[in-house]
C-alpha cells in the first residue's frame, strides 16, 4: 500500500501509485480512494486525474426505487447471474439518506452477503457527507474508480427520491426502476420522477396482489416492463436478457454510420 496516507500533503507521485494500484484492480487501492472521494479529500481527485479507462468500457446498470422494493434482493440475484458470464461485479448502493435509514445499508449488506468471499465482486456502500451534489461527485468519481480497476459490470442502487437520484441515475447506460404492487399513489408519483429516466420498469414482488394490475398500468406508459419475485429469483433472466438488448441498442445507436 502506498503511503499516501489522509494526513499527508498530496504529493504527485503518491496519486500516481494509487492510481496503478487501482488499475491493477488492488481492492484496497480501490476503497481507499472512494473514501477520499466521499470525504471530499483532495487526494481522490488527484487520483482520478491519473486514471486510465481500459479499451473495453464496463457496463453500467442503474438500479432505482423506493426503499424495500427489493433493489438489493435484485442486485444479489443479477450478481450471480453476471458471475456465471464470468464478469467481475462492482456495485455502488448509494444512500442519500443515511441519517434517517442508517439500517438500509446494514439490510444491503445481509442481502449481498452471498458474493462477500468472493474476490471478483466489490460492494460499497456510499453515504451523504457535506453539501448536496456531493453524493452525486462522489459516485461520479467512484465510477470511474470501479471502470479503470477493469470491473465489467458496475452496478449502482439508489432509493429514488429526489433530483440527486435523477442524477446519479443519468451515469448509467441503462436504468432500471423497481415498484412494487401496492404502492398505489407512489407509482404515479414515479412516473414523474424516476420513471422518467428508466429504460426498464420491473415489478418486483409480483407474488403480491396488485401486480398484475400495476403491470397493466405501467405497459401503457413503457415498453420495457418485466415481472419478477426477486426472493425466488424469478423474472431475473429475463431482466438481465432486456438489459443486455438495451445495452446493444443503445451500442447500435452510437456507431457511426
Ligand atoms: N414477497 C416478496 N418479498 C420480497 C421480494 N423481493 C424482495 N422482498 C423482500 O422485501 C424486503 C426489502 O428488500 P430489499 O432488497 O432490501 O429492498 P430495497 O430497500 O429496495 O433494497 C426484504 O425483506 C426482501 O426479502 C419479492 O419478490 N417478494
Ligand atoms: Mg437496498
Amino acid at each position: 500500500m502506498s503511503q499516501a496516507g489522509a494526513g499527508r500533503s498530496l504529493k504527485r507521485e503518491d496519486a500516481a501509485v494509487m492510481a496503478e494500484q487501482v488499475m491493477a484492480g488492488e481492492i484496497r487501492a480501490v476503497a481507499r480512494v472512494i473514501t477520499w472521494l466521499e470525504d471530499q479529500q483532495p487526494l481522490g481527485p488527484a487520483v482520478i486525474q491519473q486514471l486510465l479507462l481500459p479499451a473495453r468500457r464496463a457496463m453500467v446498470i442503474g438500479i432505482t426505487g423506493y426503499p424495500g422494493t427489493g433493489k438489493s434482493t435484485v442486485i444479489d440475484h443479477l450478481i450471480t447471474a453476471y458471475r456465471r458470464l464470468g464478469h467481475r461485479v462492482g456495485v455502488l448502493a448509494i444512500d442519500i439518506t443515511s441519517p434517517v435509514t442508517g439500517g438500509a445499508l446494514l439490510g444491503d449488506r445481509i442481502r449481498m452477503q452471498h458474493h462477500a468471499d468472493d474476490p471478483n465482486v466489490y460492494i460499497r456502500s456510499m453515504a451523504t457527507r457535506g453539501q448536496q451534489g456531493g453524493l452525486a461527485r462522489a459516485t461520479r468519481g467512484a465510477l470511474q474508480v470501479l471502470e479503470a480497476a477493469a470491473y465489467d459490470v458496475i452496478l449502482i442502487e439508489t432509493v429514488g427520491v429526489g433530483q440527486n437520484e435523477i442524477d446519479i441515475m443519468q451515469m448509467a447506460h441503462t436504468v432500471v426502476a423497481l415498484v412494487a404492487p401496492g404502492l398505489g399513489d407512489d407509482i404515479q408519483a414515479m412516473k414523474a420522477g424516476l420513471l422518467e429516466v428508466a429504460d426498464i420498469v420491473v415489478v418486483n414482488k409480483a407474488d403480491r396482489e396488485g401486480a398484475d394490475a400495476a403491470i397493466r398500468d405501467l405497459r401503457e406508459w413503457c415498453p420495457h416492463v418485466i415481472r419478477t419475485v426477486a426472493v425466488k429469483g424469478d423474472g431475473i433472466a429475463e431482466l438481465i436478457a432486456a438489459i443486455a438488448e438495451h445495452e446493444r441498442l443503445k451500442d447500435l445507436a452510437q456507431m457511426p454510420s
